[in-house]
């Protein structure tokens, strides 16, 4: 757990000592970007990698080069790469080399590394450089002063995801085994490793560079407007702004001061981002001293508004009905690593179905999933890695944890900020109290009376960063409705006629019913139940609908929309989940899998999907 006002760690002793720098989430707002003033490298590809399973290679100086090693994908996890690496969550190395281009000389140079599951520490050419901890988010440093010209670079990365109770998400030995399952993580998705999305390297002009973009919207009558605030590292006095699409272009200056700029950009006859049309803007920073261009960001946007009544969610001032699923970055062989033919398939399929939207449970995906909802017109719930959160117990830990959930509220904001599909942030799944039992009534139990404040800081971060969006959590079934009440939107996961009666959908259906009711009452706020499903065996009928067959899934999935229909204050249902997904061994989880998908985990539709898309097309 490392607190970002740390600066320096010293590892081994003596002459040995060495020192990693902890990233700074500033610089992973901005993507690496290709252009007349910035370069960028992607290094996927064939990695060397090596096991450490006695943790002998920091001692054995394995960042002046690796030896005896074998290959592997980057992206990708490396449990299903080999037969050996399955279950295999301690220390493990990885090695690429590169030329760094001639060209690329006299500009500052950074590495950026989208997403090493769980704890990464990087060398350059046998350089201590610096270490992050959190496995769904990126993160980035200057290697400016480590490069060799004319050579080839040595970057090696060091991985470990060992499961323990002060890490987020949690593992190992919780104070509450609920899961009772191997590998011992405190949540339902295999604890797959390595280094899961691209490595990049890329450059940003020397002198003054723009570091970080951030865009507002909203819109009254037919006029838009943008407020862009730019960040530059630094000196430049003057910058421009330039918005273009739907055939209009706007352009204003801005003047710095403390390397901060601001303006307002008005947008007359203005094309609102929407469902039906995700208009994009494209929106151009640039540092100017006088007629020289000293750096250039494009990046785009959407305008749009997003709120929440006492009973609905309103996007540009509209109710919006959110129709779709929780997810998982998830696929055979690569498991957690990104391969954007999945994703495409994926955006294809929710289109197919006629979905409106995803949560990114339970941690933040790849940055093309972004961008890909932003042009498609899907909404997102984006949320933290934060599942298995507890609140008894330890707390040491309890601080350690939530240091690390306001780390990531902190790094996912200062990354998807501008994302017109992100509408709401949601700070943790299922945090839950000690006294929950798997397979509750239909009665809420009383929580830790610190898990109120933990909580709410963790929201209060999220709005502080940013006022435009909904943020919100997740709630555990039997979960004390006093913390529902922090959201902006209460988010509830159920399970009624699956965990709790299992078999009789009837009275978990008329469960689910009442206890909405009640919580409606109680909270006056909109309601989604961002999780509802059943396992269900690919291909297993039932003339009868029967647990874990085809016919028993569709007839789970229409219960619950039915009562969600027949009730104003019902925002969204979420259907869990998309796909079928690998998870941690256990008596619940037959082939290590979660069986809940509408598509199989190589993304064929079961009965429930088509019955979805009967259902969802329609409306
Ligand atoms: C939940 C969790 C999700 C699980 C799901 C299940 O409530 O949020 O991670 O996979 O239930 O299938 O049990």
């Amino acid at each position: 757990m490392f607190p970002y006002c740390v600066l320096f760690i010293f590892f081994g002793m003596g002459l040995h000592a060495q020192q990693f720098k902890l990233p700074d989430a500033k610089d992973i707002a901005l993507f690496p970007q290709q252009n007349d003033f910035r370069n960028a490298l992607n290094l996927s590809g064939i990695w060397k990698f090596k096991k450490d399973s006695l943790g002998v290679g920091e001692k054995e100086g394995w960042f002046n080069g690796l030896k005896d090693y074998r290959s592997i994908a980057v992206p990708g996890s490396w449990n299903e790469q080999f037969d050996d690496m399955r279950d295999y969550l301690n220390l493990a190395w990885y090695e690429t080399e590169t030329y760094i281009p001639g060209s690329w000389k006299g500009q500052r140079i950074y590495i950026r590394i989208g997403s090493a599951n769980y704890e990464a520490k990087i060398w350059i050419n046998g350089l201590p450089l610096g270490m992050h901890e959190g496995g769904h988010l990126p993160f980035a440093f200057d290697i400016s002063s480590h490069i060799k010209w004319g050579a080839s670079n040595r970057i090696t990365i060091q991985i470990e995801n060992v499961l323990k109770p002060n890490r987020v998400p949690t593992g190992g030995d919780v104070a509450t085994n609920f899961f009772n399952n191997y590998p011992k993580t405190n949540y339902d998705f295999f604890p797959y490793t390595g280094l899961h999305r691209a490595v990049w390297l890329y450059t940003v002009p020397t002198a003054a560079a723009i570091s970080d973009v951030t865009i507002r919207t909203s819109f009254e009558g037919t006029e838009g407007t943008m407020e862009v605030k730019i960040e530059q590292k630094g000196n430049v006095a003057e910058g421009r702004i330039t918005v273009t699409g739907n055939d209009q272009r706007s352009e204003v200056s801005v003047r710095f001061s403390g390397g901060m700029g601001k303006a307002t950009i008005k947008i007359p006859k203005v094309r609102l981002w929407s469902l039906e049309d995700p208009f994009l803007y494209s929106v151009t920073v640039t540092l100017n001293q006088g007629n020289r261009l000293i750096d250039r960001y494009v990046t785009g946007t959407g305008v749009r508004t997003i709120a929440a009544t006492d009973k609905q969610i309103l996007l540009n001032g509209k109710p919006v009905f959110l129709k779709g699923f929780g997810k998982h970055e998830d696929f055979p062989v690569y498991g957690r690593g990104v391969a954007y033919p999945v994703m495409i398939k994926d955006f294809s399929l929710l289109k197919w179905v006629g979905a409106n939207s995803f949560r990114t449970s339970h941690y933040p995906y790849d940055e093309e999933y972004m961008n890909m909802a932003d042009r498609e017109g899907i909404l997102v719930i984006d949320e933290i890695p934060a599942v298995g959160l507890f609140f008894h117990g330890d707390s040491i830990q309890l601080q350690q944890r939530q240091a690390l959930c306001k780390q990531y509220i902190n790094e996912l904001i200062a990354r998807d900020k501008n994302h017109p599909s992100v509408i709401m942030w949601s700070i943790a799944n299922e945090p839950f109290p000690a006294n929950l039992g798997m397979m509750t009534s239909g009665q809420e139990v009383k929580g830790e009376d610190r898990a109120i404040p933990s909580l709410k800081e963790l929201i209060g971060e999220a709005k502080r960063l940013d006022s435009t969006r909904l943020a919100t959590f997740v709630g555990v079934m039997g979960g004390p409705s006093d913390w529902l009440a922090l959201g902006d939107v209460v988010c509830v996961n159920r399970y009624w006629g699956w965990y709790s009666n299992p078999g009789d959908i009837k009275t978990g259906a008329s469960m689910l019913s009442a206890e909405l009711n009640r919580l409606h009452r109680k909270l006056q706020k909109p309601i989604i139940v961002t999780e509802f499903g059943a396992d269900t065996y690919p291909g297993n009928h039932a003339d009868q609908a029967e647990m874990f067959s085809e016919e028993y899934q569709t007839a789970f999935i229409k219960a619950y929309l039915d009562v969600a229909d027949a009730k104003d204050f019902i925002a969204g249902m979420h259907v869990w989940a998309f796909a079928d997904f690998k998870t941690s061994q256990g008596i619940v989880r037959f082939n290590g899998m979660n069986y809940k998908g509408v598509f199989t985990r190589d993304r064929r539709p079961k009965m429930a999907a088509h019955y979805l898309r009967s259902r969802w097309k329609k409306e």
